[in-house]
């Protein structure tokens, strides 16, 4: 049954209702959402909810979006219960049902909504293999970032030149195509392109430059900024800076 007409939240669009009616009402009607339509529990800095913004977009699909008011400190209900292993966002809820991890998620939205722009490859071996860099990505790049804004001293130095030398071996996987599958925006340059909102982050704290290290990558990011899905599932890196160094001051880093 589909909703009446609420106006949701979606990257930069915000709902004219009142963050605390938007949630409420979302809440009343989760389990009277149309098939084509899903909600999103979110965070506003986490580049894995992005995964998952770029993806509904590009498909065209309809979402709500739940911000987590507060995720380091105290999750909501909602989350807890829909994630009660990792007690993580990204989240999805589908037909009454949450779908966990952003990688999964981004299979589940590919499996679902199969008619209509491809993130995975239809060529197994083209989906192994971005399957691998992102792997690649997620376990080696994303710590190196962690570690880049959370120490200091050799040991930050050395988290920067694991970071340079990771965006290199990308960068070369990325050659001379326009996206890392060839032609096509997939799997790869979605699981990706999220973190590029934290490079003047790691550029200010680390004094260097992602543009002069790797310019085919930034040529990337640019190019797949061109794209309104990613345009609108992005914040502004300034905005995403000064979280950043509010972190560390609850964390106590400093
Ligand atoms: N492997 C997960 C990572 C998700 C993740 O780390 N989410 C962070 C936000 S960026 C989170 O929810 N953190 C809350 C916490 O650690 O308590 C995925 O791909 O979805």
């Amino acid at each position: 049954m589909p909703l009446p007409q609420l106006s949701y939240k979606q990257g930069a669009e915000t709902s004219p209702l009142p963050e605390r009616k938007y949630r409420e009402k979302i809440l009343c009607l989760i389990n009277q959402m149309d098939e084509d339509e899903v909600v999103l529990l979110g965070f506003w800095t986490s580049p894995y909810v992005m995964r998952v913004k770029i993806a509904l977009a590009e498909k065209g699909v309809h979402y709500y979006y739940l911000e987590e008011g507060n995720l380091f400190k105290n999750k909501s209900t909602l989350l807890l219960k829909m994630n009660p292993v990792f007690k993580k966002v990204p989240v999805i809820i589908h037909n009454d049902k949450p779908i966990c991890e952003s990688l999964i998620i981004l299979q589940y939205i590919d499996d679902v909504w199969n008619d209509r722009a491809p993130i995975l490859s239809e060529n197994p071996y083209q989906r192994a293999k971005s399957r691998f860099w992102v792997d690649f990505f997620d376990k080696k790049i994303a710590d190196c970032g962690r570690r880049m804004w959370a120490s200091k001293g050799a040991d930050q130095e050395a988290a920067k030149k694991e970071f340079i030398e990771s965006l290199k071996l990308l960068e070369g996987e990325l050659g001379e195509k326009p996206y890392f599958g060839g032609d096509r925006f997939g799997l790869l340059d979605i699981a990706l392109v999220p973190f590029s909102c934290r490079f003047y982050t790691y550029e200010t704290l680390c004094n260097f430059s992602v543009e002069k290290e790797c310019p085919k990558l930034i040529e990337w990011v640019k190019r797949c900024s061109l794209r309104e899905s990613v345009s609108k599932s992005l914040p502004d890196q300034y905005k995403v800076y000064d979280f950043v160094l509010e972190f560390k001051k609850m964390l106590g880093i400093n």
